[in-house]
């Protein structure tokens, strides 16, 4: 396991490297090409480049988070082929460049989606939160503004505003495709591109769908762990693997966290570790790390990737807004390095309670 923590480059990021060098025990750095449009090819010069800059400040590039994945492979249109030899071309230059993990999602349209950005929460700290029957009073594209911080140029990650100029033209080209379809088109990508993950021994981890349903009747698939496990057999290579997000998959209350994490074993590639505070299941929030400001038991969790022999990179995610700092939504510095150092505390514990 290797702690680390997601950076959005020093031109997005109000977290600078150094900051993030200062949090006892991370050293890694999770990150992407954030001007690069899904289906363009990033060049080796682009991601050495970002190699560099991170290595300047003493830390190393673990994984890329995301290489997204274009809605024209993920609907199949007519570019589906082009986009996907440009994302194998991608991951040759990754590959070359020593990078071996690679996150992306599946979700169409959409990526995370919350109601509120800035819900307070009982200690004065703010959080992101999601409310069920907000999202059935709107139209998809009344999205955008709830995904806007109000007062700042910020741009959430996944909401970047030029993946969104053809949402109309989306949703049109979803209304025809089922679960069944997503699956089918999911599976023709992954076979595509596991020639190269092997070749250069990359580490495909798919985001789970957040929250883990259909929003807008658009169909969502990595939301179960029936689902999960469907995914990692149909393509069944190592290098086809999960992202593990607690707080994206948790988002169900009917999914079971540890134990879908125990039946994963050796296909979780990447782990986010966040708890999440329900008030019902149709309206969470996002909480501290620590099991007792949420709903989740994160010792359980902990002790499940533990267990089952997780080794890749891990981070905390969505932290709070607090000690009055401003920063894209989850993605300050303060709560997150308090949420590093507690997920690192329980592994402590972990590793040496077993070791007796
Ligand atoms: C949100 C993130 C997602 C995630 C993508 C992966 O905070 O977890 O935007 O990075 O879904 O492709």
């Amino acid at each position: 396991m290797e702690m680390t923590f997601r950076w959005y480059g020093s031109k997005h990021d109000t977290v600078s490297l150094r900051d993030i060098r200062q949090i006892p025990g991370v050293t890694g750095i999770i990150t992407t090409l954030y001007d690069a449009k899904p289906g363009d090819v990033w060049t080796e010069e682009q991601i050495k480049a970002m190699i560099d800059e991170v290595a300047a400040s003493g830390l190393h590039i673990s994984g890329i988070e995301s290489v997204n994945v274009s809605d024209a492979i993920k609907a199949a249109l007519p570019e589906r082929d082009e986009h996907i030899e440009n994302y194998i071309k991608t991951l040759e230059n990754l590959g070359k460049q020593g990078i071996h993990m690679v996150c992306y999602n599946f979700m169409p349209v959409f990526d995370w989606t919350r109601t509120e950005l800035a819900r307070v929460r009982p200690d004065g700290s703010t959080v992101s939160a999601y409310n069920q029957q907000a999202i059935d009073k709107i139209r998809p594209l009344e999205m955008f503004d709830m995904m806007t911080p109000d007062d700042s140029d910020i741009v959430l990650p996944g909401w970047e505003p030029e993946r969104m100029d053809s949402i109309k033209e989306l949703f049109e080209v979803y209304k025809d495709i089922g679960e069944e379809d997503l699956f089918a088109n999911l599976k023709y990508f992954l076979e595509a591109i596991m020639p190269v993950c092997g070749k250069y021994d990359i580490n495909m981890a798919i985001h789970p769908d957040d929250p883990a349903w259909s929003i807008f009747g658009l169909p969502r698939i990595i939301n179960s762990q029936e689902n999960l496990l469907r995914l990692i057999h149909m393509v069944d290579n190592v290098h086809n693997g999960v992202a593990f997000c607690t707080g994206a998959f948790g988002t169900s209350l009917k999914n079971n966290v540890p134990d879908t994490i125990r039946k994963l074993a050796g296909r979780i590639h990447f782990a986010h570790v966040r708890n999440l505070k329900f008030n019902s299941q149709d309206d969470f929030e996002e909480a501290a790390h620590l099991s007792s400001d949420g709903s989740f038991d994160m010792y359980e969790i902990m002790k499940a990737l533990y267990e089952s022999g997780f080794d890749g990179p891990i981070r905390p995610d969505h932290g709070r807004m607090i000690w009055g700092e401003e920063a894209m939504v989850g993605y300050g510095l303060y709560d997150r390095a308090l949420g590093a150092m507690y997920l690192l505390g329980l592994w402590e514990a972990l590793v040496k309670n077993s070791a007796r």
